[in-house]
């Protein structure tokens, strides 16, 4: 908590606030505090302990300083907790963005359903946000085109905006040449890679021209950076760099290699192909005696030809993997397809969009055999958490629920804070009616490691909780802002996962992918057992689950590392067992 980011508080406070109509004495009192936070030279919560220094400030009077000594000591502040949780998810987000104004907000959020900036895009772009009071049709481009100009300047897009996109343009390209082939989406977005810095697609064809002048010229592109027959760069109007590469099929295996990345995997490979008297390009493997080219229609025959079998994308990071594969010890992989429950979901019980019925209705249509309904606990007042009555009429609700959908199994949940002391929300008899607890850290999170590291051990050692969600509760940058991760000792609660039987989340959330795939792979190393989870606010957030599967690979998971590969009636035991033998169940399988 630093005097920033106590700013950031009272503004929010102050806007809220007007909205909800309050009189504007008491509404300057507050954006007046966030100035003076802001500009104060003194970090304020070093002597926030002494009510009367902090007092002494001219403009603080008793309200203000009693808060800033809750937000020094406890990393939050109720009365915000309570004021935003009156407000629609998503509000603040769309306030920081420049150019809308609260009334706007208010109203995106309710009549629009925006709740995240790519939402807001998707809204203007759609012409639906300009038809708002006092918005039209220039405000919303500027708007949109200040995310955009943000987003370039950060350079990286998150994976979760990016593959959506270059998927959609292969799409494009399939469509409009049907005779090429081997349309492949390549580089850091093929490797899986959190953020990407430019997308790389690849195809072949007989005639390269024609498709990279077409692609040139398509309407979403903004800027053309570079303009060949065999290749073409362009900067698409959201923003995104495109590289597009084409060539001849027979030689497409070195090219997918090369284009796939990464660098250093490539460096790598060519200095293993070097050993063998070979030289590897883009083309395919030269004998460096006879000047000879072999080419490659395939990446696997290139592996082949290099005495390796076949790496994933997602592996190739030299993190080992050319070793690992010399050694015959390749790991195969968890798909997308081994994910058989999603045991995060949120439904308009907490700050979900939608009544459990329809995410049920979503999971069963992805072929989900389970799914545990996990709204937030009565502490996340910002997300209208469950009060124990709510919670108890909620487990009532998924028993009705069950009866109505039998070919899903509906476990009952809760996504319950971990509170800065590393209490629970609810107590042992509240959490006994529930078949699977996530807990996880939304508040408090500027504590000191020890503190925060105590804080979920102590989690950790509860009975009652099956998992730890997003850890590191770091927020990917979608445009507007980011969230740096907390400050906790990962090797502890890495290898207090086998020894307390807690199993660690893999929140596949887009914005979040957290544990990301370097804790992943240590957490594997050190024994963790993990839930790939998507922590779904509305039904489309199901399908999101693939970035949380792509973020196991990386860390070089199989399914039997993931519990919800499970099926159903082992999942089953595995809940039933008590904690501490969990992952000797585990061993057993
Ligand atoms: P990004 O775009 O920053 O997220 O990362 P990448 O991996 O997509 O990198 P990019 O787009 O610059 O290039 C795509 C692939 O092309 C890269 O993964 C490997 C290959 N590549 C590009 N430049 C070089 C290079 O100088 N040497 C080698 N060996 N490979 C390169
Ligand atoms: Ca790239
Ligand atoms: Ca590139
Ligand atoms: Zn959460």
């Amino acid at each position: 908590m630093d005097n920033a980011r106590i700013s950031r508080v009272f503004s929010d406070i102050s806007t809220l606030l007007q909205l909800e109509g309050e009189p504007v004495f008491k509404t300057r009192a507050y954006s007046r505090a966030a100035d003076i936070a802001a500009n104060h030279p003194v970090d304020l919560v070093s002597i926030a302990n002494d009510l009367d220094a902090l007092k002494e400030i001219p403009g603080i009077g008793n309200a203000i300083a009693l808060k800033i000594q809750e937000l020094a000591e406890t990393d939050n502040l109720q009365f915000y907790e309570d004021l935003q949780g009156r407000f629609p998810a998503g509000l603040l987000t769309l306030l920081e963005v420049p150019g809308i104004g609260p009334k706007t907000a208010l109203r995106a959020s309710e009549d629009l359903g925006i709740y995240s900036v790519e939402t807001l895009e998707q809204s203007i772009e759609a012409g639906e946000f300009e038809k708002l009071p006092r918005v039209g049709k220039k405000n919303a481009d500027s708007i949109l085109r200040h995310i955009r100009s943000q987003r370039r300047q950060s350079d990286r897009h998150m994976l979760g905006m990016a593959l959506p996109i270059a998927e959609r343009l292969c799409e494009t390209l399939r469509v409009a040449f049907p005779s090429a082939s081997n349309i492949t989406i390549a580089g850091s977005t093929r490797r899986g890679v959190e953020t990407v810095g430019d997308l790389d697609l690849l195809c072949t064809s007989d005639t390269p021209a024609e498709i990279t002048h077409w692609f040139a010229a398509m309407d979403e592109v903004a800027d053309i950076l570079g303009q060949g027959d065999t290749k073409t760069s362009v900067v698409l109007r959201n923003g995104l760099q495109v590289d597009l590469r084409v060539a001849s099929a027979e030689s497409f295996g070195a090219l997918l290699l090369y284009f796939t990345g990464s660098k250093q995997h490539g460096i790598n490979l060519r200095s293993r192909a070097q050993s063998m008297g070979l030289s590897l390009n883009e083309y395919g493997l030269t004998n460096v005696e006879t000047g000879h080219l072999e080419s490659f229609p395939t990446e696997t025959a290139v592996y082949d030809r290099l005495g390796l079998p076949y790496i994933p994308p997602e592996m190739r990071e030299d993190w080992g993997e050319i070793q690992r594969a010399i050694d015959g010890e390749m790991p195969t992989l968890i798909e997308v397809d081994d994910i058989r429950g999603d045991l995060h979901v949120h439904s308009d019980w907490s700050d979900g969009r939608v009544p459990i019925e329809e995410m049920l209705v979503e999971a069963q249509s992805l072929g989900r055999e389970y799914i545990a309904i996990t709204d937030h606990s009565s502490g996340r007042g910002v997300a209208n958490g469950l009060s124990d009555k709510r919670l108890i009429a909620h487990n009532e609700e998924i028993d009705r629920l069950q009866g109505e959908f039998p070919d899903i199994r509906i476990l009952k949940g809760s996504e319950v804070d971990i509170r800065a002391d590393g209490s629970l929300d609810y107590n042992e008899e509240m959490l006994s009616t529930l078949d699977v607890v996530i807990a996880s850290v939304h508040s408090a999170m500027g504590q000191a490691r020890e503190v925060m590291t105590e804080r979920v051990l102590t989690a950790m050692n509860n009975p009652h909780v099956t998992a730890i969600g997003h850890l590191t509760t770091r927020l990917l940058f979608d445009g507007i802002r980011s969230r740096d991760p907390v400050d906790i000792d990962v090797e502890a609660i890495f290898s207090a996962a086998s020894t307390t039987g807690t199993l660690l989340e893999i929140n596949a959330s887009t914005k979040r992918l957290d544990l990301k795939d370097t804790h992943i792979f240590r957490a594997r190393q050190l024994g963790a057992r993990f839930l790939i989870n998507t922590d779904s606010h509305r039904p489309s957030g199901l399908s999101d689950v693939r970035f949380g599967v792509t973020m196991g690979r990386r860390g070089l998971c199989e399914a039997h590392h993931v519990v919800n590969t499970l099926p159903l009636d082992q999942f089953v035991k595995f809940i039933e067992t008590p904690k501490k033998q969990r992952f000797a169940f585990l061993e057993k399988q």
